[in-house]
């Protein structure tokens, strides 16, 4: 779910930890299309709980596990001036890496 707050990696991850839940991290396409939904019913874009900050180029979810669900748009991830991070949802449910200090849409999974 959202409750429309934008922030940047850390703020979304604190805020749905807060709540008792955490950064929404699909599994599989169903999951990614929950996702995608709320991206287009908002028009925001919204960061995942998957990055590469501990290793570049291997996507982990919040818990350290590799990830064993992608939807990268093509081309993706790029690594966009060595800085990207962090994983957005395209409005076409399609992922691109994206620096973690850009601000999204927060959507938790509880
Ligand atoms: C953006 O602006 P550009 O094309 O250099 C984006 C990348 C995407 C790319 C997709 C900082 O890069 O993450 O992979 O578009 N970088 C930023 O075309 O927004
Ligand atoms: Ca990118």
């Amino acid at each position: 779910m959202t409750n429309g707050y934008e922030g940047n990696f850390d703020n979304l991850k604190q805020r749905c930890s807060q709540a008792g839940g955490q950064l929404a991290s699909p599994q599989n396409a169903a999951e990614n299309a929950a996702i995608q939904q709320i991206v287009v019913l908002y028009n925001k874009l919204v960061f995942l709980g998957i990055n590469d900050i501990q290793t570049e180029g291997r996507f982990k979810y919040l818990n350290g596990e590799n990830i064993v669900y992608s939807n990268w748009q093509t081309g993706e991830p790029n690594n966009d001036k060595g800085i990207e991070d962090c994983v957005e949802v395209y409005s076409s449910g399609k992922w691109n890496d994206k620096p973690c200090g850009e601000k999204r849409l927060i959507v938790c999974e509880f």
